[in-house]
């Protein structure tokens, strides 16, 4: 058998690899014909069991595993009120007019091309969406202090601030609520932040537990982080008030703690931007330094387009801009510059006063309708003479609703009514419309008398 020449002295490195492999096959019974060609019989060549055989099977996410389960079941009644999507009534995922109407200038407009945008993004969306979280008239834009980047979706600027503070900032310990949305924790670890949490939720009362929230962030080391939802928290539905929210602000303040605001769902909560926006704001007028996630995920259903941003505020102008040039040291070895599409979207919206207008209406359709279909449930099981206190389903805020279902019965109602959600209980409003109300009342009603 002749073997291939690949091994003088003189070859180049990609012919010494191309030999190493070549030897390599050669002892491991391959078959070379007289072209010194290698060719395998399907069951020759590498022997044994794959490098990865080791690798164990990971469970699927907890949220967005449930829509992998749903797509699978072939009940024509399923229901999906897993991942916080917006529905419409009929259903179907649904696409704003004002985005339609964005996308069709934007592929009109010939004179756009598809060159990488700078590693902090798009300036305009930037600008734009600091804007729209901080208010238009924020001193802290005014005097320079606020640094934007666009990044990947809500999830993808919590991830870069998480690196940057991981990096530069003297406490590791980041304080999120018990509990929070299932991906903060990974988040927080996997940038190298220390994950702790604060009490939040008292499932006695289906409220804010805010005496155990003053206690815990009161007892966190001076400058700690602190993760806060904006509005709408996720899951429990459940918002601090205008007031509480002040003595927060103020018990972190005198601590030297550090806000880390995730604002997944402005606009979505009330209905309005600015009242959405109001603990955010609260926080950046105090002139203390905070940061910033925003996702367009939910409030201009961008979902897949992933369009986000990190805002940092700080104290001065020259620290902003400091602050800037490291996060364009964590974002371009992460995913280099951010994608174009998305964001010209949004900042092709927020830039036109008409426009944006006619966001602020698409939004507040969206949000009541959600509000009304928190209605309609409460309506059922009252109807239906469903045991317990419901009255949270009226109470709590934004897209989930947190039943207070424990995971048994989630099971139950997934295997015997084709329903689909996370198995703490939570329920996206925004996946339920007037027909399907019926059928999850009397899923509920099913559970909680006894699951038969
Ligand atoms: N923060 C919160 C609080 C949040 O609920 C989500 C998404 C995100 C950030 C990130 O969204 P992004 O698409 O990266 O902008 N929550 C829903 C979807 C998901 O789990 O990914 C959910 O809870 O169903």
């Amino acid at each position: 058998m002749r073997r291939p020449e690949f091994t003088s002295s003189s070859s180049s490195p990609t012919d010494r690899r191309l030999s190493v492999l070549v030897r390599h096959l050669a002892t491991s019974s391959p078959v070379m014909d007289s072209q010194t060609t290698v060719t395998f019989s399907p069951t020759s060549g590498f022997h044994g069991d794959s490098v990865f055989s080791h690798v164990v099977r990971a469970p699927e996410d907890p949220i967005l595993g449930v829509t992998v389960a749903y797509n699978k079941d072939p009940s024509p009644v399923k229901l999906n009120l897993g991942v916080g999507a917006y529905r419409t009534e009929e259903g179907k995922p649904l696409v704003l007019n004002v985005v339609r109407k964005a996308e069709q200038m934007l592929v009109n407009d010939r004179s756009r091309v598809k060159e990488y945008l700078p590693i902090v993004g798009l300036a305009e969306f930037n600008k734009l969406s600091a804007k729209l979280i901080f208010g238009a008239d924020s001193p802290a834009i005014r005097e320079n202090r606020v640094t934007t980047v666009q990044c990947l979706s809500g999830t993808g600027s919590l991830r870069v601030g998480a690196e940057f503070l991981a990096r530069h900032y003297h406490q590791r310990s980041i304080y999120i609520p018990q509990p929070t949305w299932g991906n903060h924790p990974k988040i927080f670890t996997l940038s190298g932040l220390s994950v702790k949490t604060y009490r939040y939720y008292d499932p006695a009362t289906r409220g804010l537990n805010f005496q155990g929230l003053l206690e815990d962030l009161g007892s966190a080391p001076s400058g700690s982080i602190v993760l806060l939802h904006a509005c709408a928290h996720n899951p429990t539905g459940v918002d601090p008030t205008l007031e509480q929210w002040e003595q927060i602000r103020q018990l972190m303040r005198s601590k030297a703690l550090l806000p880390f605001f995730d604002s997944a769902y402005q606009g979505f909560a009330s209905g309005s931007l600015d009242a959405d926006a109001m603990s955010v704001r609260m926080f950046v007028a105090d002139g203390g330094e905070c940061f910033v996630a925003q996702s367009y995920a939910k409030n201009m259903g961008l979902y897949g387009e992933r369009v986000g941003a990190l805002s940092v505020v700080c104290k001065t102008a020259d620290v902003a801009s400091k602050v800037e040039s490291q996060l364009k040291l964590v974002i371009r070895p992460m995913f280099s510059n951010p994608p174009i599409h998305g964001a010209s979207i949004v900042a092709t919206i927020l830039k036109d006063r008409n426009m944006y207008n006619e966001w602020t209406i698409e939004l507040k359709a969206m949000a009541d309708r959600i509000i009304s279909m928190r209605q309609k449930l409460f309506d059922a099981l009252r109807a239906r003479g469903t045991p317990g206190d419901w009255s949270h389903i009226i109470k709590q805020i934004g897209m989930f609703t947190f039943t207070g279902l424990n995971s048994e019965q989630v099971a139950f109602m997934t295997r015997e009514y084709h329903i689909y959600m996370t198995s703490d209980g939570r329920i996206s409003m925004a996946g339920l419309s007037s027909k399907t109300v019926p059928h999850l009342a009397d899923a509920i009603h099913a559970a909680v008398t006894g699951m038969s």
